[in-house]
Order: structure tokens, then sequence, then C-alpha cells
């Protein structure tokens, strides 16, 4: 799948629309301008509708949760089962859509039978849902697969390992809410300016630095960590000034925000699974895949600690895994304590 290369003496792309980016093929999948460019541009106006509620959150009563609690045993926060809402009325209009798995939904929704629905989305409508009371950054995850047979789609067409996606991105409620997306190639990030309601180009072709002496990861759990998450832990806090440690310790508690930093700046973060919780706390399928394709493709790296996420066969459609993310030295750092 080649990038888009601008052609000789093109003036920045920066500032162009994130729909012009689609239509015109710039995310590097020249030969998809139809369904695939249609639904792409679906998920970009369920982001602005969501951003328009999420910015309005403390005004409007969408505060506060509805009692519930989702497929996998979180409380279900009003702006949750809004954006989740929002992303299935959306993705099931001009029936590009099979169907979608949702960390809001116990079961895939089935979203359209016509022969023009050629493609799968997984996504977590609103990450980091607990932060949304108390105004810390939140954000949407979602990963686009490609249905490979006739007929409706059923949950097996949504256990595939994250490296077969078509497209994964996020979309993060920050000081600005940014659409970060990436078909394979290159990794884009572009920001709404609700002035004109669109997502401009400003981050473009983002790669991951090869390391930042900045780490991510909830020290709440240290009692719970293996001996080797242990020894790192203390060695990252360690003195030296040649490795510029101690490290910086910064955490949000939303995946997509502490994925965007280290995304942009460099580090690590690691929501590694422990005694109480051997396979950690994070899903697979619509929240580590997704972001460990986007990692790849600037050039970072997503681990288990054993295997490279993108290569795990799913067996569940909520299932957890440990998440180490990040910078290669940083990771390799890591992994260099081992298991033990
Ligand atoms: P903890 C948010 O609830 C979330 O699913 C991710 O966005 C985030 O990385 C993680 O949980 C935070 O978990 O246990 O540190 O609060």
């Amino acid at each position: 799948m080649e990038d888009y290369e601008p052609a000789e003496g093109e003036a920045s792309r920066i500032g162009l629309t994130l729909e012009t980016y689609i239509l015109e093929g710039m995310l590097g999948r020249r030969e998809a301008r139809g369904y695939f460019t249609s639904l792409l541009n679906q998920i970009a106006l369920a982001a602005k509708m969501v951003t328009s509620r999420v910015r309005r959150a403390g005004l409007v009563n969408v505060l506060g949760t509805t009692g519930d609690t989702n497929a996998t045993g979180d409380t279900v926060q009003k702006l949750d089962q809004e954006a989740n809402e929002t992303l299935l009325r959306v993705l099931g209009r001009r029936n590009h859509c099979a169907a979608a798995a949702s960390e809001e939904e116990e079961d895939i929704r089935i979203l359209s039978t016509a022969d023009t629905a050629n493609y799968l989305v997984v996504f977590d409508p609103l990450d980091g849902s607990s932060n949304i009371d108390v105004n810390i950054s939140i954000g949407t995850i979602f990963g686009v697969y490609r249905k490979e047979h006739d007929g409706p789609a059923t949950k097996a067409d949504f256990l595939k390992p994250g490296r077969e996606l078509q497209a994964a991105g996020y979309i993060i409620y920050g000081s600005s809410t940014q659409f970060v997306i990436t078909t394979g190639g290159a990794v884009h990030g572009f920001t709404y300016d609700p002035s004109v309601g669109e997502f401009l180009l400003s981050h473009e072709n983002i790669r991951v630095p090869d390391h930042h002496p900045t780490y991510s990861i909830n020290e709440g759990n240290a009692g719970r960590w293996t001996d080797g998450v242990k020894h790192w832990n203390d060695w990252v806090k360690g003195e030296d000034n040649a490795e510029k440690r101690p490290y910086s310790l910064r955490y949000v508690g939303t995946l997509v925000a502490d994925a965007h930093r280290t995304l942009l700046r460099g580090g690590i973060f690691a929501y590694p699974g422990d005694t109480k919780s051997p396979e950690g706390k994070l899903r697979l399928l619509y929240e580590a895949n997704p972001i460990a394709f986007i990692f790849e493709a600037a050039g970072g790296v997503a681990t288990t600690g054993e295997e490279r996420i993108l290569d795990i066969e799913p067996t569940e459609l909520h299932q957890r895994v440990p998440l180490i993310l990040g910078s290669t030295r940083n990771v390799d750092e890591f992994l260099s304590f081992g298991k033990k």
C-alpha cells in the first residue's frame, strides 16, 4: 500500500480537510475511492457529532452514569451510551458497514446486509469515560476490517488479528479535538476547527521517536506487578544522568490520551498483566489492536510483553490483553527486565 507522495512542488498539505484527504486517496489507498472512502467519512462525521456533545458535557444533562454496566462490567456513563448510539446510527447509513463490535455492546450489531456492505468496524465509543465528569481528556478508538465473504457478518468475522486491519484511528477530545488515522502507511493527525466544522491536517506523517525519558503506568498497581515489571519500574526511577534517568512519569488514565502523548513525543505506556489481572485490563479488539496498528505504522512497537499485539488470534469480542507500547528503545528496556 504505497503512501501518497505530493507532486513535485506541491504546496504543503497542512490545513487540508480530512474529507479531502480521504476523498483524494491521500491516506495511501488510491484504489479504494468508493465504499471505504465513504465509511471513513462517516466515522469523521460521527467524530464531529460526538465532539459537539463532549464539549458541552458540563452544560447538557449528560454527565453522570446511567446506572447500567456494559459488556465488560464497566459502569456506563451517559455520554458512553450517546457516543455508542451515534456511531452505530451513522455507520448504519449508506450500507458500507456490515456490522460493528463496540465496547458498549454485548454482541456484534448487524448494520447492513446489502452487497455493498464490505466492511466491519470495531470501536470503543468513549475511552476513558470515567474521566468525563472531571473534564480530563477522553477519546474514541476505531478499527476497520474488510468482510471477506458474501452474506451477513458474523461474530467470527471480528475474531481477526489486528494485522488485518484496513484502517485504524482515534479521536482525542483534549484541549483540542484531534483525529489520528492510518491505513497502514503514514499516520496523520487532523485538528478540529469548530469555526468551520472541519478536521484540518495538522500533523502530517507522524513518527514515534525511538526513545524518550517518559514512562506511563498506573503505579497504584505496583504491589501486583511481576518481579520483572517491578525491577523495570525501579530502574526507570534510578539516577543516571547519561541515560536521563529518572524518567518522568505521565499517566492520564485514558488510553487515548496516554497513547497520543507517547505517539507524538515517544516514551513508553504499559498496562501489563499482574497477579490480580493476568491478562491486564485493556481490550484487544477495540483498544489495543487499533492503537497498536497506529504505533507500528508510525515506527513504534506494541506488545503483550511476550508477543506482538497485532499477531494475537482473538477468541472473544471483549477479551483483555496486556499492552506495552511506545518507542522501540523504551519498549526494549522494558522487555530486558523480562517476566522474572
Ligand atoms: P486504570 C479507561 O477506563 C481505560 O479503559 C483506559 O482508557 C485507560 O488506559 C485504563 O482504563 C486506565 O485504567 O486502572 O489505570 O484506571
